[in-house]
């Protein structure tokens, strides 16, 4: 079994669902559990400023998918919720990185794990931080302060249930 913790971002169609659905359906990947969730955050848009603000959260699972054949599941949960890239860090309705798993460090064309812009995020690091705060990132300083040495925040309080 490998732990790996997979970020989740939406900003279109009901950001808030489309989070809480990802992250339940993460449970029902083949040889796959969700052991553990963020709560949810609001966050102003990193990249175009011209589209909504977002929904992130961070979940930890864990799972005999190797690498690829995670992303592969992710991508295929991206599609089942409607995915469509419009522009680069531009709007989604759900979009799943996989940010760690174990101690790998992989550079590969199409995955790269650590996520290479996960230690700049703030929507990334806090979620991070309240489900595995001691959490290493390979080849990283903690996360404490990495979130500390933060120049962007994009994360708000988000207010309750409308
Ligand atoms: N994801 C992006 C681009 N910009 N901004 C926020 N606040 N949250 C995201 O998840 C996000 C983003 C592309 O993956
Ligand atoms: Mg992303
Ligand atoms: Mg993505």
């Amino acid at each position: 079994m490998a732990q790996a913790f997979i970020g989740v971002g939406a900003n279109l169609n009901n950001p808030r669902q489309q989070v809480q659905t990802a992250i339940n359906n993460l449970d029902a990947l083949p040889q796959t559990e969700l052991v553990k969730a963020s709560s949810l955050y609001g966050s102003h848009p990193q990249g175009p400023e011209d589209q909504p603000d977002y929904i992130n959260a961070v979940a930890e699972i864990e799972t005999e998918l190797a690498p690829q054949a995670l992303l592969n599941a992710l991508q295929t949960q991206e599609l089942e919720q409607g995915k469509v890239k419009l522009r680069h860090w531009g709007e989604r309705v759900i979009d799943l990185d996989i940010l760690l798993y174990d101690d790998l460090q992989l550079s590969g064309e199409t995955l790269q794990i650590p996520h290479p812009q996960m230690h700049l995020r703030d929507f990334v690091l806090l979620p991070l931080q309240e489900i595995a705060a001691d959490q290493v990132i390979p080849g990283r300083p903690s996360i404490n302060e990495l979130i500390a040495e933060l120049e962007a925040h994009y994360v708000f309080p988000l207010v309750a249930h409308d």
